[in-house]
């Protein structure tokens, strides 16, 4: 029934959060994915976590490449700013935009196939230079929107569809991101909201660039038995390394300290609560975390949860001490300072 436009009227006794909306307001148009596509999932953490924070939907711009997880960001915050750009290239865009306003929260949305295939300078340039923003690869290992193609993330050794093996070593960009850099490297499973929904809260209030690597199951290509991506191989081969529950100090008045978690101070004055499976596992530590990494890998699993956090990471803008505020935000004297600035300028560059 996606033909359906939702209704926009919404009953007066929804709940609102602090900025006055209900969670309805968070939603965008009716999906039209395939029944059961992780992507809805993921969509529906994202709508969770952004009314959770109070974010107003007009302060947030939505940008994507092309592909099924592309398509999604017309299904979650129909009030906010949105980019569907050209298949690869969300993250220049994505810069681009946020050069000129820093004032907005950035989304970047992509697949596996945007982000590690056609898209991977773009992607290895964005972790790299520190751009803020939440960039969300929604992993299901194959091209969903052109019908089963394996994407640069299918395992070694996975079977398609149509029984072909796939020969290529499959690139885990979450470990990519972490060696390129990126001060904030999570993965999750769309079909664990409890994980996900606290992990996209810790990366919209990361100060640096925060990568989620969201495993996907694509339900019409790559949910068969010989795919490493369906929700039966994800469920029985999912190893999470913490539970972090996001908790905002400033609105929290009790907190309460069971003795394994951890809070780790985050760049807005905040803290990530960590909840460790693993008692000696330091989401600080890069070099540890790449090992854990690598060691799960070997025992074939899948290492989720919050897996890097640089509590200390500051933005490009901060590394180019760019003005403060929103460039479009400017009147024409600060814009265009005139002959006389641009010959000062001139001559200190002499
Ligand atoms: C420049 C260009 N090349 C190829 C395509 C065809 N194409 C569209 S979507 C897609 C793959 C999408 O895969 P992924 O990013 O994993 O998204 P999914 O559909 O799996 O969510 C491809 C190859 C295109 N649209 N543009
Ligand atoms: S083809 Fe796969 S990725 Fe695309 S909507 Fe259907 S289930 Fe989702
Ligand atoms: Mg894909």
């Amino acid at each position: 029934m996606t033909y359906l436009a939702k209704p926009r009227l919404h009953h007066p006794s929804l709940t609102k959060n602090q900025v006055g909306y209900t969670r309805r307001d968070y939603e965008g148009k009716v999906s039209t994915l395939c029944a059961g596509c992780g992507h809805d999932s993921i969509s529906g953490a994202i709508v969770q976590a952004c009314w959770q924070l109070d974010i107003a939907p007009h302060r947030v711009a939505k940008l994507s490449g092309i592909g099924c997880s592309s398509k999604t960001p017309d299904y979650f915050l129909g009030a906010s700013h949105g980019f569907n750009t050209v298949h690869g290239r969300m993250p220049s865009v994505l810069t681009g935009a946020y050069l000129a306003n820093r004032e907005l929260l950035y989304l970047g949305i992509s697949g596996d196939g945007d982000s590690a295939s056609i898209g991977l300078g773009q992607f290895a340039h964005a972790m790299r230079r520190g751009v803020r923003m939440v960039y969300i690869v929604e992993n299901n290992g194959v091209y969903g929107l052109t019908k089963g193609q394996f994407s640069a993330t299918a395992d070694k050794g996975s079977v398609a569809k149509k029984g072909a093996t796939n020969n290529d070593t499959a690139i885990d960009l979450a470990a990519l991101a972490l060696q390129l850099g990126a001060t904030f490297v999570a993965r999750s499973f769309s079909g664990d909201k409890a994980q996900l929904v606290p992990l996209i809260e810790a990366a919209i209030r990361h100060g640096g660039a925060a990568f989620i690597d969201v495993i996907s199951p694509c339900v019409a290509f790559n949910n068969h038995a010989g795919s490493t991506r369906s929700y039966d191989h994800v469920r029985e081969h999912n190893e999470a390394l913490n539970r972090i529950d996001f908790i905002d100090l400033a609105a929290e008045q009790v907190v309460e300290h069971p003795l394994d978690v951890i809070d780790v101070p985050q760049a807005d004055g905040t803290a990530l609560r960590l909840r460790k499976v693993a008692a000696d596992y330091d989401p600080t530590d890069r070099l540890a975390a790449m090992n854990a990494m690598q060691l799960r890998a070997a025992a074939g699993e899948i290492a989720t949860g919050l897996l890097y956090v640089d509590p200390a990471a500051r933005d490009w803008h901060a590394a180019q001490r760019t003005a403060a505020g929103a460039l479009n935000a400017f009147g024409e004297e600060a814009l265009c300072p005139g002959a006389a600035a641009l010959a000062r300028i001139n001559a200190g560059l002499r």
